[in-house]
C-alpha cells in the first residue's frame, strides 16, 4: 500500500512559504499543523491496515499565509479602563478593574447597592402577611440575578431559609421589591416573590443577610433581640410586636419600629406605642 502523506513537492512548498513568512508564525503554524495531522493519520491507517480516508485539504489562500499576526487585544476584550495586555499572539490578560468596581478585568461593574428596607416578621394571629422589602439605592437599574436572602436562626447561626432573588428581575433606582407571604397587599407594579406559606420569617432573635453570588454581604439586619457576630449597626432599634413593622427611614440608618407597615411603598414614618391612635 502506498503512503498518502505530504508529497515531497508540497513539503518543499511549505518550507518556502515558511521562509517567506518568518516572523509571522501564528498563521503558518496552523497550516503546518493541518498537514502534519493529515500525514500522521495516513501513517496510522497504514500501520493499523485501516482504509485510508480521502485526504481533504482546503485550498490555501496565499494572503492568509503571510498575514500580520493576530492581535488578541484587537477586539478590545477587556473593560476599557482595565486595559488589555497581549501575552502572545493568541492570548491576553486584562488589567485590574478601576477602583471601586468589581470584576476580573474582562467584566467590570459597579457594586449593586441593593439593601433591606423593611421587614414585618410578626402579625397578630397567624403570620400570613410577613414580608421583606428591598430597595435599589443606586443610580442605575440593576439586576437582582445572583442575589440571595439568607435567613439565619439565632439559636444556632444556621441558615434556615435561602431565597434566590433572580426571578424578581431588574430594579430601577430607588425602586422597591418584595418577598411576601400570602396575605400581603402591595402595588401590582412592585416586583414580588410570593411565599405561599405563613410563618416563613422566624420571630427572632434572628438575622437576615442580603448577599451576592460571590458571598459578599450587601446588607444585614438582626431583629427580635441581639446576636453576636454582627455589627452594632445591623441590630434593629425596635421590635415588631405584632402590629406594624421595622423600617429604615434613611439610607443605611437603623431599623426602627412603626405601627404602619408599608409593603411595596416608601417608608415614611415611625410611630411609638400604642398603635391604632
Ligand atoms: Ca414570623
Ligand atoms: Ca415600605
Amino acid at each position: 500500500m502506498q503512503s498518502r502523506g505530504i508529497p515531497p513537492t508540497l513539503s518543499v512548498l511549505i518550507l518556502v512559504l515558511f521562509g517567506a513568512c518568518t516572523g509571522r508564525r501564528a498563521v503558518f503554524d496552523g497550516v503546518l499543523e493541518e498537514f502534519l495531522l493529515a500525514e500522521a493519520e495516513a501513517a496510522s491507517a497504514l500501520r493499523d491496515e485501516r482504509p485510508l480516508q480521502p485526504l481533504s485539504l482546503e485550498p490555501l489562500d496565499p494572503t492568509m499565509l503571510c498575514q500580520t499576526p493576530r492581535d488578541p487585544c484587537r477586539d478590545a476584550p477587556c473593560h476599557p479602563e482595565a486595559g488589555c495586555i497581549a501575552t502572545n499572539e493568541l492570548e491576553y490578560e486584562c488589567g485590574p478593574c478601576p477602583e471601586g468596581m468589581l470584576g476580573d478585568g474582562n467584566d467590570c461593574r459597579w457594586p449593586r447597592r441593593v439593601a433591606l428596607n423593611e421587614i414585618d416578621y410578626d402579625q397578630p394571629g397567624p403570620d400570613d402577611a410577613e414580608f421583606i422589602e428591598l430597595i435599589n439605592l443606586g443610580d442605575a437599574t440593576v439586576s437582582l440575578e445572583g442575589l440571595v436572602v439568607l435567613m439565619l436562626n439565632g439559636d444556632n447561626d444556621q441558615v434556615y431559609r435561602r431565597i434566590q432573588l433572580g426571578t424578581l428581575g431588574e430594579l430601577a433606582p430607588k425602586a422597591l421589591a418584595l418577598i411576601a407571604g400570602p396575605s400581603v397587599e402591595a402595588p401590582a407594579d412592585v416586583p414580588q416573590l410570593r411565599i405561599q406559606s405563613a410563618g416563613f420569617i422566624q420571630n427572632g432573635p434572628d438575622a437576615i443577610v442580603l448577599a451576592d453570588q460571590d458571598g459578599r454581604e450587601l446588607d444585614a439586619l438582626v431583629y427580635g433581640g441581639r446576636l453576636d457576630g454582627f455589627d452594632e449597626e445591623a441590630h434593629a432599634l425596635g421590635e415588631d410586636r405584632g402590629e406594624g413593622s421595622l423600617v429604615r427611614l434613611e439610607e443605611g440608618g437603623a431599623f426602627v419600629w412603626t405601627c404602619r407597615a408599608s409593603p411595596g411603598l416608601p417608608n415614611t414614618e415611625a410611630f411609638d406605642e400604642p398603635c391604632g391612635l
